[in-house]
């Protein structure tokens, strides 16, 4: 792909002196490049939207847009620059871009001096990730949530989800079902603890909110030097959602021993002492504003949200490799063990994880 198209399109000034891709997203295509004018150096992020998933990328933008102005009204002046993203327009004033061959491309200004973690082994780093998410979460607690589109509608019911997964174990398209029997079963053992927030939300039990949907601790800028929360990025899937959704997946991605793929799952397991460091701070933001039900089933949502990935990445699996990018052939099966693993480990340590909850709210 010829990137210059994509410089011109969104009118980046000067010439680009590096490309780098960005490898911690599991299905757009990111990349930073680097400009200068002679001068000034800049640089940007720009993305090819994975049309796979995202059907209506210009849904998407549309979103964006109203989610980032909002906060960035929020935002005190000092916060303004570094505290959101900045959307590039391109030549017709859009905020996205379609290029010869129909790709989908966005971008945004590079946050000057940031960086984002794949790993948060400090726990006070951890700490404050939550209470990222949680202020998040206060940020867009007014935000009229009737005016975004549902981008993956259904992205978390787990209802939807495991059917779809059972109805591909018996399609089996790519042969793999009978390999997978142990990790099918299991799936099978645990689908009314994966399905639980769906119910409690059919019966009424859970307020709706603006979430964010994708709470991976890399889907926040740090500040490289002091450590301090930025802003919270990867807005694709800012929809209505459960609280416990942003936390549960927070803990699945963050608390978790080891990487979300780790091959050798005797590494896999949740370190309760950042699950602590994260509630700490997540609980310290929304305590006063959560309902009771919902402190009482953010604990719940770690164990939803783990279950939930394990199906998605099983069902890709089973589907042959659609909708995740890959670094390996069994890179899908590999992470639906380790998110087994993970979700064990939460089941037995579920009456610790509700102590810690407890000791916040
Ligand atoms: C995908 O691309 P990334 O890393 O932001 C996925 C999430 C999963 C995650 C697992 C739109 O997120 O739902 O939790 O991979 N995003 C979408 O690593 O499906
Ligand atoms: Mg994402």
């Amino acid at each position: 792909m010829e990137l210059t198209e994509i410089y011109n399109a969104f009118m980046l000034k000067g010439e680009c002196t590096a490309c780098t891709v960005l490898k911690n997203g599991n299905i757009n295509k990111t990349f930073k490049v680097d400009f200068t004018d002679g001068e000034k150096e800049y640089s940007y992020i720009l993305q090819k939207i994975n049309t796979y998933v995202f059907k209506k990328p210009e849904h998407i933008m549309a979103n964006i847009d109203g989610v980032t102005e909002h906060i960035y009204n929020k935002l005190p002046d000092d916060k303004k620059e570094r505290g959101v993203l900045h959307y590039l327009k391109a030549t017709d004033g859009r905020n996205y871009y379609t290029d010869k061959e129909g790709g989908f491309w966005r971008g945004y200004g590079f946050v000057p001096n940031s960086v984002t973690f794949d790993s948060f082994a400090d726990p006070s780093l951890f700490e404050s990730a939550g209470a990222a998410f949680g202020e998040f979460q206060l940020l867009l607690a007014d935000y009229d949530a009737s005016t975004l589109y549902e981008i993956i509608p259904g992205f978390h019911d787990t209802k939807k989800r495991y059917k779809a997964f059972f109805e591909k174990v018996e399609e089996d398209p790519a042969g793999r079902a009978a390999e997978c029997k142990e990790e099918i079963d299991f799936l099978r053992e645990v689908r009314a603890d994966g399905e639980l927030l769906v119910d409690l939300l059919e019966q009424g039990e859970l307020p709706v909110r603006v979430t964010h949907n994708d709470t991976k601790g890399n889907n926040i800028l740090f500040d490289k030097d002091t450590k301090e929360t930025l802003a919270i990025i990867d807005l694709d899937t800012v929809m209505p959602g459960l609280v416990a959704y942003d936390f549960g997946d927070a803990i699945r991605f963050g608390a978790n021993y080891s990487d979300e793929d780790e091959p050798d799952i005797s590494k896999t397991g949740l370190d309760l002492i950042r699950f602590e460091a994260f509630t700490k701070g997540f609980v310290g933001k929304i305590k006063n504003t959560a309902t009771k039900k919902e402190l009482e089933t953010l604990s719940d949502g770690a164990i939803v949200m783990t279950v939930e990935l394990a199906v998605r990445f099983l069902h890709d699996y089973l589907d042959g490799d659609k909708y995740f990018k890959l670094n390996y052939p069994e890179h899908n099966i590999v992470r639906t063990r380790c998110q087994i693993a993970l979700a064990k480990d939460m089941m037995k340590k579920k009456k610790e994880m509700d102590a810690i909850i407890a000791k916040y709210v």
